[in-house]
């Protein structure tokens, strides 16, 4: 029996020593050394290239590396009877909590207006609000964007959440389905995008929905690019209607040389690194499905394509 892992990571060693130190009994192969492939039960994968969950006729669960799953659902070879595990970890979770605050306290404290500032020499004073002042909408409420609200909550931020089912959330005014988005839109000074990339929520963020912001609201996208059109957040941009912008996820990535969004002076682009998966953690979370699978127990996160994610 052993463990396909495949990741895009350039360097394996984290990797390898993790489950070498929690699963010492498991073989693991590591992609694209497949071994026997009749030996494969268990998929660790990021990205697969189409074919290869297909080709092991004995796997019996797919796990993602990442927290999103696109990049599984997008293979049509995918063996659509196998259960899909999406990531929930510790370091997942502490890393884009870390990135989500910064990314609010960025805009929350004017910081993209005093870059452009200071590109033009000038020592100007903007009028500072407190994060008691500040409306922050969340659109998904799920496990990461629940930790790192709690995380703004601590710093007294006022905060609004949009999920696709009710749901309650400490410190949160939380809302759903369609009239939910409108609402939480009207409330977003500054927006974090954490869903998942769905039919339902592809290109959420468009014309119409920028249109319903407060007037220079700040965009946070941390989910992915799919979820932005993004010639109508340019445009948004361009006529002030969004104020800011932190853009850490593209529909093209790596993104294009010569996207407008590289030299915006109101945009922060950062390369799809607002959290990683940490080997030690991730591997910690897979063994404890894996251990649950085969005590004929159900296991935690799996996928439900129905919802698509
Ligand atoms: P979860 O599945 O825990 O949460 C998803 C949230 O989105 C839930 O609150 C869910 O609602 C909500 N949602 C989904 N579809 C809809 C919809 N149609 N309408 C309203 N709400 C909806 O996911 P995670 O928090 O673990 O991850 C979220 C995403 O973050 C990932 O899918 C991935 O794309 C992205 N990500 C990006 C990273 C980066 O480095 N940039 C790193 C890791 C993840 P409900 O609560 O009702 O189910
Ligand atoms: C994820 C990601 O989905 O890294 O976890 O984007």
């Amino acid at each position: 029996m052993s463990i396909l892992h495949k990741s895009d990571c350039t360097n394996e060693d984290p990797w390898r020593a993790a489950w070498a130190q929690q699963a010492p009994d498991r073989s693991l192969q590591v992609y694209p050394d497949l071994g026997e492939v009749e030996t494969i039960r268990y998929a660790l994968v990021w990205d697969p290239p189409a074919g290869l969950l297909a080709s092991l006729p004995n796997l019996e669960v797919i796990f993602s590396i990442g927290a999103g799953i696109d990049h599984i659902a997008k293979d049509p070879e995918r063996p659509k009877h196998l259960p899909v595990v999406r990531m929930v970890e510790d370091g997942l979770t502490a890393g884009m909590t870390e990135f989500v605050v910064l990314s609010v306290l960025w805009h929350h404290r004017d910081m993209a207006a005093y870059a452009v500032q200071q590109n033009s020499g000038l020592w100007q004073e903007i009028e500072p609000k407190l994060a008691k002042d500040r409306k922050v909408g969340f659109l998904g409420m799920g496990a990461l964007a629940g930790a790192a609200a709690a995380k703004l909550c601590i710093l007294g931020f006022r905060l609004h959440g949009w999920s696709r089912s009710p749901k309650q959330v400490p410190g949160v005014i939380m809302h759903h389905g369609e009239a939910g988005l409108a609402e939480v839109l009207g409330e977003s000074e500054i927006l974090v995008c954490l869903l998942p990339l769905t039919a339902a929520t592809e290109g959420i963020m468009n014309r119409r929905t920028f249109a319903q912001l407060p007037e220079g609201a700040a965009f946070v996208n941390v989910g992915r690019g799919g979820l932005v059109v993004e010639e109508d957040l340019l445009a948004a941009l361009n006529c002030g209607q969004v104020g800011s912008a932190t853009l850490d996820v593209f529909r093209q990535e790596p993104l294009r040389a010569g996207s407008p969004f590289w030299s915006h002076p109101k945009v922060v682009v950062t390369p799809h690194i607002a959290a990683k998966t940490m080997a030690e953690s991730a591997v910690a979370s897979v063994m404890a499905n894996i251990r649950r699978f085969e005590a004929g127990e159900a296991m935690l996160n799996v996928v439900d394509f129905e919802r698509g994610y």
